[in-house]
């Protein structure tokens, strides 16, 4: 197996672009990835900063280097869910990443700053804690880009992330998240732009390039996730991606140049309709409460113990399969 660009030895191959590459080449093969993401879907204008949510995971990393080897003035956002030792572990990793570059981190404290945490969420609310979890991130993200200035919110969503959302929301004709679903959501009064750089990116490959670069992140997932229906898409995709190499990319984007525009319109109207939070002034759809108030309400001050789902260790094999192999 040799490297596409310079014919020396390879160590990884990626199979939907028919092509194997050295280290160097494939670093250089991210960083062309991410800058045609940008590019193409017009995520950041000269001069913007932006805000990278991280979380101590390969992607929230990955992305983060990436845009400060693209010289992108990018600084990180790291926000403690209080998910027992996984949110211990996460902390420490994006710590130490921040400290070892000397980049800027903010924290945001969920359970000190606003008196809850997720499993407490969960359980008063008698959902999933990915929706709570979801909930109080975006809301957060925003607020922080917003309060700090910052006009753009970077998320580490890869193509594997994005694909399985896609066929979550097409397996139910979820029109509005349809119409949402876009590598870039414009900014709106009270809304910070949001973008993922890494949407041409496979999971694999930003496993690898964190092995490569010697970036140390969590390889332990988040032990309650269990139940959290992408992971069922995501395997469901990844049986179509070993049949047929390029599906899931193909999927993605043929939505994104033939089928999003026909949903984008109602996500336009529902927006439209935003009244303001009473009690943080962020934008909602009634003039009341908006959902993360409520959340805090309903969960302030109720305990609950981290409730452990089947072990599902998926990135350590992601970074077993992604480590460089001897040439072949
Ligand atoms: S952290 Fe939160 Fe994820 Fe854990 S509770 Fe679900 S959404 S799985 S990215
Ligand atoms: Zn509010």
């Amino acid at each position: 197996m040799k490297c596409r660009r310079c014919g020396q030895p390879a160590v990884i191959d990626v199979r939907r672009h028919n092509a194997a590459f050295c280290a160097d080449c494939f670093v250089h093969h991210c960083r062309e990835q991410v800058k045609r993401a940008i590019h193409d879907f017009r995520m950041v204008e000269p001069g913007q900063r932006i805000l990278v949510a991280v979380s101590g995971g390969k992607d929230s990393l990955a992305l983060w280097h990436l845009l400060r080897e693209l010289d992108y003035e990018a600084d990180g956002l790291y926000i403690g869910q209080g998910i027992g030792e996984y949110s211990d572990h996460s902390r420490a990793a994006t710590v130490a990443f921040a400290d070892e570059r000397g980049w800027k981190l903010h924290e945001i404290d969920i359970r000190g700053e606003y008196g809850f945490d997720i499993p407490g969420a969960a359980h008063a609310t008698k959902r999933a804690p990915c929706g709570s979890c979801g909930l109080s991130k975006r809301h957060l993200f925003n607020k922080a880009a917003l309060d700090h200035g910052y006009p753009v919110v970077a998320t580490g969503h890869n193509l594997d992330d994005e694909a399985a959302v896609l066929l979550g929301n097409v397996l139910r004709w979820e029109t509005g998240y349809l119409g949402r679903q876009h590598p870039v959501l414009p900014e709106s009064p009270g809304f910070a732009r949001k973008v993922k750089p890494l949407v041409r990116m496979g999971e694999r490959e930003m496993a690898a390039y964190c092995v490569i670069q010697g970036i140390d992140y969590i390889v332990e997932e988040c032990p309650m996730a269990a139940g959290n229906k992408h992971l069922g898409y995501k395997d469901v995709l990844n049986g179509l991606e070993e049949q047929s190499p390029g599906s899931k990319a193909a999927f993605l984007f043929g939505f994104l140049e033939r089928g999003h525009e026909h949903f984008a319109a109602t996500a336009g109207e529902e927006r439209d309709a935003l009244g303001r939070c009473r009690e943080c002034g962020s934008p909602t759809s009634n003039d009341e409460l908006c959902a993360f108030c409520r959340l805090r309400e309903r969960a302030q001050g109720v305990d609950a113990p981290v409730e452990l789902g089947p072990t599902r260790r998926r990135n350590r094999g992601h970074a077993r399969s992604a480590r460089p192999t001897s040439a072949g």
